[in-house]
């Protein structure tokens, strides 16, 4: 029934909370309210509340989740809204930013962060989330809000999402980690892992990698709801 992995992928059961692991420690201030800070080559920088978001058409939406260092995590159920309705009812008539502004930097609370360009991000399956599989976003997932491309790697899929730049070019943006772990747009199908080395050799620098990551997530929160 299913259809097959994209390149380079296998499936995990679960979902582990993830990442570089310089945030494993690292957690969101804030995890109730969301306050997203609209800024870069915009007129004016204004920030976008929770209620602000509410006014827009709920969308829930089934899709697969890709890590680039190849486990994936197959029918999360998602819901929040289309990043294109936040763009085209709060982004564009409050922020006003440059028609030149065609990429978009997304930090997150724990301080990582991502580029992609503008383009992308109004794909109909990408979303501002608040919910997965019928639950607040949990504080592993993202609380209280992530980005979710389902056609782009994990590291796209920004948690405890805080900020949002329009720039014309990405002389304001410094990668999360090396240089060539950040592939510019990071799509899954084309297996666009990082930049300047081919996806599938990064398969195997990778792939060694997860379950040391994992472990170091998941310990660092059981720490920290331990207090
Ligand atoms: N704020 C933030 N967003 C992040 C990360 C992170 O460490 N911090 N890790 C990224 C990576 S590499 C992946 S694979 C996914 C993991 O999402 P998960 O923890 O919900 O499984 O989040 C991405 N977004
Ligand atoms: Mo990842």
């Amino acid at each position: 029934m299913s259809t097959p992995l994209p390149p380079g992928q296998r499936e995990r059961s679960d979902f582990p909370r993830f990442g570089l692991t310089q945030f494993a420690r690292r957690f969101p201030t804030q995890t109730e309210r969301i306050e997203l800070l609209l800024k870069g080559e915009v007129e004016q920088e204004c920030t976008v509340s929770g209620e602000d978001l509410a006014s827009l058409p709920r969308v829930t939406r089934s899709s697969d989740f890709h890590c680039v260092t190849t486990w994936s995590r197959r029918g999360l159920d998602w819901s929040g809204f289309a990043f294109a309705d936040f763009f085209h009812h709060h982004a564009m008539p409050r922020a006003r930013p440059a028609a030149a502004a065609t990429l978009v930097i997304l930090r997150g609370q724990d301080g990582a962060r991502t580029s992609l360009p503008f383009a992308d991000l109004l794909a109909p399956d990408v979303l501002l989330a608040d919910r997965l599989d019928g639950q607040p976003l949990p504080l592993a997932h993202g609380a209280p809000l992530r980005l979710v491309a389902p056609a782009h790697y994990g590291y796209k899929n920004v948690k405890h999402l805080s900020r949002i730049e329009f720039w014309s070019d990405a002389r304001h943006f410094r990668a999360s980690a090396f240089g060539f772990m950040d592939h510019p747009r990071g799509r899954v199908a084309e297996e666009e892992r990082g930049r300047g080395l081919p996806g599938p050799m990064l398969r195997w620098l990778y792939r060694p990698l997860v379950s040391s990551t994992v472990a170091a997530f998941q310990r660092a929160l059981d720490e920290r709801s331990r207090g």
